[in-house]
């Protein structure tokens, strides 16, 4: 074995077969049935194949299933902490039974592993939840994960594995158990202590990480996941530009960074000792572990789902069993009396301490503030930057909806032309009209019809907004509920302004530029919004403009004055 430390359960289970058993699995393929893994599937597979979930050698089976649950051990008495299911449908369930060979696919449909099946059954998943997570609150990111986006039925039994999901990105950086143990011992690191991360690394993490090391006399292993984190967390390329560029402030060969294609759950306590596991399979002797570990945080009235030192509690009961150390930090804070970084247990009295929340930091990269010097290094800063550019450069949607003649289109021609003016960010349009003509031609005007439309209007839209475009959509979009939709698409990805264009039915009818009305009067136009079809009013619109006594320069005024004051154009957003 090529490292010190022997693996949980005593042996790696690599679970890749040879050559000749792959070429053989492949050829029999054609009659197995098969499974399309989901992302958090994909990420499990990858664990196991590789390793790091010694010593599972598939899918968990029932008994294993509940052991995991009720006591935290497998069948064999072995510990581990939280079930790795393959779930799948019903109706795949069904075609399942003991001696299949599942074959489990890539999303493009590679064969990567087979699975063969032991056993098929539908699990308690709301009791999963209380056992694992100690809660069935939907506000858990785990427990949502298990009631809202599992599978009723799950499916256990040992795996074959092809090859390892393919990644493309940092290829050099993905380290798999036998990897990392081999450079370990090629470098001579007896002592490796881990840090596993989901966020962006700053000055206090580099402090308390190299302290870890010293007072040890460790190296380092920097070993963020990279699979799954909790939604809204930064994305792992711009954390591992990050990671890299911390890397650099500690003293030569002693940091190394690896990634860790984990599907966290957000899992606290229990997900602490997942974690001692996997590194520990990876070869490490000790894992740091500090305030909150693995924590989702609070639910909404504000109670935190874990005690802030629960994980490192647990992990102490069990460190022994696991022969992995575990290194307890407290929340690191700045001294600037000082200039250091210390525990938050060791302020001095009266002292006063700082820390930047998340939340804060984002506010002030989204206003284009200064980031402390204590807080952070330049290079990070400047990663940080690159993805979160000021809320003046970021994109953003308009979103128009009103009665057919409000003047949407009109208001929308003209913001278009003054946000051209201003330059800085590409607009587009997405008139009602033009949508209809070249992305839903084929469509009518009945509310399944309409609400495609908006959901299409609403894609294109977040997909600009993303890329930091300016979109100006002017559809009737009559559906309140479509219209969320579209605002949840795309506010998390830029900015989301609705505007109600509230001119009075009377008038729009009085306009009827098009003369859809008196059609519609006379019934050859059917369904027409505002005569034979519903328009709902929007309950949260972020302004209403009535069309009908101001002109369109006047409307555009407040809306532009509007989108000021929210920061989406201002300094820097144009010439
Ligand atoms: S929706 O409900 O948002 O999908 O409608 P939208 O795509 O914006 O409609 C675009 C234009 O289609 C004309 N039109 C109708 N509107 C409403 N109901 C019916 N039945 C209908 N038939 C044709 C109408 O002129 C819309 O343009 P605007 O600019 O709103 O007048």
């Amino acid at each position: 074995m090529p490292s010190s430390v022997p693996p949980h359960g005593g042996k790696l289970t690599e679970l890749i077969v040879d050559a000749d058993g792959a070429a053989e699995l492949r050829a029999l393929s054609r009659d197995f049935p098969s499974w399309d893994l989901t992302p958090r599937q994909l990420c499990d597979l990858e664990l196991l194949l590789s390793g790091g979930f010694s010593p599972l050698e598939g899918f968990l089976c029932r008994a294993d299933y509940e052991g995991v649950c009720q006591d935290m051990r497998l069948a064999s008495g072995a510990l581990w902490p939280i079930p790795v299911v393959l779930d799948v449908p019903e109706e795949t369930a069904k075609a399942l039974d003991r001696g299949t060979t599942l074959a489990l696919r890539d999303f493009e449909g590679v064969m990567l592993a087979v699975l063969h099946v032991e056993e098929v059954w539908q699990p308690d998943r709301a009791a999963e939840c209380e056992h694992v997570y100690g809660s069935t609150n939907g506000e858990h990111p785990g427990v949502a994960y298990v009631t809202q986006s599992t599978n009723p039925w799950y499916v256990g039994g040992r795996l074959e594995g092809l090859q390892l999901p393919h990644h493309y990105d940092f290829v050099e950086l993905r380290l798999a158990p036998a990897q990392l143990r081999e450079r370990f011992v090629a470098l001579g690191w007896r002592q490796v202590v881990a840090f596993q991360t989901r966020n962006p690394m700053h000055r206090a993490h580099q402090e308390l990480t190299f302290r870890a090391a010293r007072e040890l006399q460790a190296n380092l292993l920097i070993h963020p996941v990279v699979g799954m984190t909790k939604p809204g967390d930064v994305d792992h390329y711009t954390r591992v530009r990050c990671y890299q560029a911390i890397a650099t402030h500690y003293p030569r060969n002693t940091v190394m960074l690896s990634l860790l294609p984990l599907a966290m759950r957000m899992g606290g306590p229990r997900e602490a000792i997942l974690h001692a596991i996997i590194r520990k399979n990876h070869g490490c002797t000790h894992l740091i572990v500090g305030r909150d570990h693995a924590g989702p945080g609070s639910d909404s009235t504000g109670k935190p789902f874990y005690g802030p030192y629960e994980a490192q509690e647990l992990l102490r009961k069990h460190e022994e069993e696991l022969g992995l150390r575990m290194v307890p930090f407290r929340m690191m804070v700045y001294l600037a009396e000082r200039d250091a970084y210390v525990g938050e247990d060791e302020v001095p009295d009266g002292a006063a301490a700082k820390t930047l929340s998340g939340t804060q930091l984002r506010q002030r990269l989204a206003d284009g503030r200064d980031i402390p010097a204590w807080f952070s290094f330049p290079e990070v800063v400047e990663e940080l930057r690159r993805t979160y550019p000021p809320k003046s450069r970021q994109g953003f949607t308009v979103f128009f909806t009103g009665l057919p003649s409000s003047g949407k289109s009109t208001l929308a021609n003209v913001l278009m032309v003054k946000l051209l003016e201003m330059g800085g960010r590409p607009v587009t349009l997405l008139d009602g009209d033009l949508v209809r003509k070249h992305l839903s031609s084929e469509l009518g005007f009945s509310k399944e019809h309409r609400d495609i439309n908006i959901r299409r209007i609403g894609f294109v839209a977040s997909e600009i907004t993303k890329n930091r475009g300016i979109a100006l959509c002017a559809p009737i979009a009559p559906y309140e509920s479509v219209r969320k939709e579209v605002r949840d698409m795309i506010a998390p990805r830029g900015g989301f302004v609705l505007i109600h264009v509230a001119t009075p039915l009377a008038v729009c009818e009085k306009r009827d530029r098009k003369g859809l009305f008196a059609k519609a009067r006379a019934g050859i136009i059917k369904e027409f919004t505002g005569i034979s079809d519903p328009y709902e009013e929007p309950t949260d619109a972020d302004m209403a403009i009535d069309t009908t006594d101001l002109a369109p320069e006047e409307c555009v005024q407040e809306i532009v004055l509007h989108l000021e004051k929210e920061g989406y154009i201002g300094l820097g957003s144009g010439v």
